[in-house]
């Protein structure tokens, strides 16, 4: 994912980023989904032939976006394969300095192999345990001791850069109310663990809202943060009550009527952006009336994220050249874009104040090369 920018775009690789919004399972490397599915068809569970042109397709619709999540779920939903998953997107979000990373994953189960989702999430644990090429911090910061990392490889003598984490457990939309408890408990039970949250996720086709509002009012009680996939399709009245419900944040908010806008600028609901994923699944018809305009010169709370890097062949700093050029924001103005997100993560004080002093720096580095470039001119 990090090696799908030029050389040119060096610059928006190399400033710190914040990524809000990123689906493990989604954000797989599609040379490794490559790998596992030759693998699986070799020892006859698919067949590869069939499966090969879902996985190299590059425009999908919605539908067809779902249709490759049950087959990327067939190769994945095993415990080593999450622990290699994890640890490879983590290492390509850190690749591209993505600073602080929210990961978000539905836990699930699979009696054939013994897993339950507890041990899913183990599985997932393990993969920021193996991180090699980056420090692990947990987002809570007062759960390790402190200065020590997550992860257990170290580059003997030489400091490695770091990388926040935390987790948000996903409910599914095909979900009962008493698996998407399950879902919330184990999260509960996971917040020494790097667990900051609930997402409610899944075809938007699929499922009634009042099936997860237990659920997601139990999560709250409980102090856990919760986002929400919201409008990805026109359903007003489940945009209303997502709405009513003011959850610290939204997914996509891209199918709102008048109403909707209104109650969502109101209530000022920070809305995680995820452009490529829009335009590829065509819930925006093209990414010149995206509503990442309207929200931006309002001032509304916006964070760029990837969605699904790995299925929509993006990454976070492709995000944020796309929306550079097709908005006509400057450099700086996408920095300060950049580093308004520490906001809207779920962090604690102590790792917000952390974030603050990379982008000043960043910010400073930016501002010192400006000037110098001035003066060459
Ligand atoms: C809604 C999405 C999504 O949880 O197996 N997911 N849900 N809208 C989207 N927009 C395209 N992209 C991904 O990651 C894959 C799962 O994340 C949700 C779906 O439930 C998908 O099965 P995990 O790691």
């Amino acid at each position: 994912m990090a090696g799908r920018t030029g050389e040119k775009d060096d610059w928006w690789v190399s400033i710190p980023k914040i990524e809000l919004h990123a689906h493990l399972n989604g954000s797989i490397r599609d040379s490794t989904l490559l790998e596992l599915a030759k693998s699986l068809g070799e020892k006859g569970s698919i067949v590869f032939a069939d499966v090969e042109h879902a996985i190299l397709k590059d425009d999908r619709t919605l539908t067809e976006v779902f249709k490759l999540f049950e087959l990327i779920h067939i190769v994945t939903t095993d415990h080593n394969i999450l622990t290699r998953i994890t640890k490879e997107v983590v290492e390509d979000f850190a690749a591209e300095n993505v600073v602080y990373l929210e990961l978000r994953t539905t836990p699930k189960k699979n009696a054939s192999i013994g897993m339950s989702k507890p041990s899913y999430m183990e599985g997932v644990i393990e993969g920021l345990r193996a991180v090699n090429a980056v420090e692990v911090a947990l987002a809570p910061h007062c759960l390790g001791k402190k200065g020590k990392p997550f992860n257990s490889g170290c580059v003997c003598g030489t400091p490695r850069k770091r990388i926040y984490i935390g987790l948000l457990l996903s409910i599914d939309r095909r979900e009962t109310t008493a698996s998407a408890m399950e879902t919330v408990e184990l999260a509960l039970q996971m917040r020494d663990m790097g667990v900051v949250g609930i997402d409610l996720s899944g075809n938007p086709t699929v499922g009634e809202w009042c099936t997860f509002l237990p659920a997601l009012d139990f999560a709250r009680k409980n102090g856990l943060r919760i986002t929400l996939h919201c409008g990805e399709v026109p359903n007003l009245d489940e945009i209303q009550a997502m709405l009513d419900f003011v959850p610290e944040r939204i997914g996509h908010a891209c199918c709102f009527g008048e109403e909707e806008w209104k109650k969502l600028l109101e209530l000022k609901i920070p809305v995680e952006i995820c452009l490529t994923s829009n335009i590829r699944t065509e819930t925006i018809s093209s990414i010149d009336v995206h509503h990442f305009v309207d929200l931006y010169k309002a001032e509304h709370p916006i964070i760029l994220c990837t969605d699904d890097a790995g299925v929509f062949s993006t990454s976070l700093s492709s995000e944020y050249i796309l929306a550079a050029s097709t908005f006509g924001l400057g450099k700086q103005k996408m920095l300060q874009l950049a580093e308004k997100a520490i906001e809207f993560t779920f962090a604690d004080e102590e790792v917000k104040e952390e974030l603050r002093q990379i982008f000043d720096s960043a910010a400073r580095t930016a501002r010192r090369d400006d000037l110098m470039r001035k003066e060459e001119e």
